[in-house]
């Protein structure tokens, strides 16, 4: 069940969603046997920025009768602290590394992407344009001049496979996909979770200390199954589909509504092993009866 996407030859098409699987803590945990059966293709690190971020006040998380919601807010060490201790560590991985980067601005996406094109160690970057959880509200991925105009600026910076992850909080997310494209992405990933809300059932106030979440697992299955089916309806690039992917037919579903690769996010907290079950169940199910969304 190989499959080829943007160059790689991934031994099937299941990989994580970025942010939701530690691969080093992983590899604390289980030792060398997770290099051996990783549970992934390709590994997507959890969001670089430039500088180092503590992330947002807690509480962090919020479960919801059918997913999670979170507000993590891009807690890591900076380009810097991640070349210098994640890199060496996420290198020695048995799958390709991509590595989710985010900036506040088009010259710091720019500053993350001349970083890492010159780390053979990384396989591909993907641009994370859809994080809702910046205190300024900002998502570049809401608009499609926005993405063109950056893509426009970061293209030339790199000969790697530069992955463009969607909001889905955008009016017209197929537009935004279709900008991407026609700059110079070479694959959209989609979706990143959905803003939502929680209040405190004692004080009435906002429970996450970002006041706002984004809305994942099972709860965003059939908007993600949309959006992957209306995109991939637009676009010629691979898609990376993702949102409340738990079993095989799930993945499957989504790999029938146009996307190359799935990805696997919020079931990997509840089961670490969810990507190679996720992986076996769909290399046993039949593809054979695919629709065709481009007609
Ligand atoms: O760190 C986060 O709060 C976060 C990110 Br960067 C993202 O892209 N999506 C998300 O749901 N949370």
């Amino acid at each position: 069940m190989s499959v080829e996407f943007c160059g790689l030859e991934l031994a099937h098409p299941i990989i994580n969603a970025s942010g939701t699987f530690d691969a080093i803590a992983a590899r604390r945990a289980f030792g060398d046997e997770l290099l051996e059966r990783f549970p992934f293709s390709a590994f997507v690190s959890k969001t670089v920025t430039v500088e180092p971020r503590q992330g947002n006040p807690p509480p962090r998380l919020w479960e919801l009768p059918a997913g999670l919601m979170n507000s993590i807010g891009l807690p890591n060490k900076g380009l810097d602290g991640y070349l210098a201790n994640d890199l060496p560590q996420l290198s020695e991985l048995s799958v390709p590394l991509i590595v989710n980067v985010m900036g506040f601005s088009r010259d710091e996406v720019a500053q993350l992407v001349s970083g890492f094109a010159v780390r053979e160690e990384v396989a591909a970057l993907e641009l994370n344009v859809s994080c809702p959880n910046v205190e300024t509200g900002m998502v570049m991925g809401a608009d499609p001049g926005e993405v063109a105009r950056l893509l426009a600026a970061v293209r030339p910076l790199t000969g790697k496979p530069l992955i463009v992850k969607l909001t889905p909080n955008a009016s017209n997310v197929p537009a935004v996909a279709l900008a991407a494209e026609e700059a110079g992405a070479d694959a959209v990933s989609l979706i990143n979770t959905i803003k939502g809300m929680a209040l405190d059932p004692r004080s009435g106030e906002p429970w996450l200390g970002g006041q706002t979440g984004g809305v994942s697992g099972p709860a965003v299955r059939a908007v993600a199954l949309a959006q992957v089916y209306a995109v991939s309806a637009v676009v010629g690039i691979p898609v990376i589909g993702m949102g409340g992917v738990q079993s095989g037919r799930d993945a499957a579903d989504l790999m029938r509504a146009g996307a190359t690769l799935v990805a696997v996010g919020t079931e990997s907290f509840r089961d670490p092993a969810a990507g190679s079950r996720i992986a076996a169940q769909v290399s046993g199910s039949s593809t054979n009866d695919r629709i065709s969304v481009r007609g």
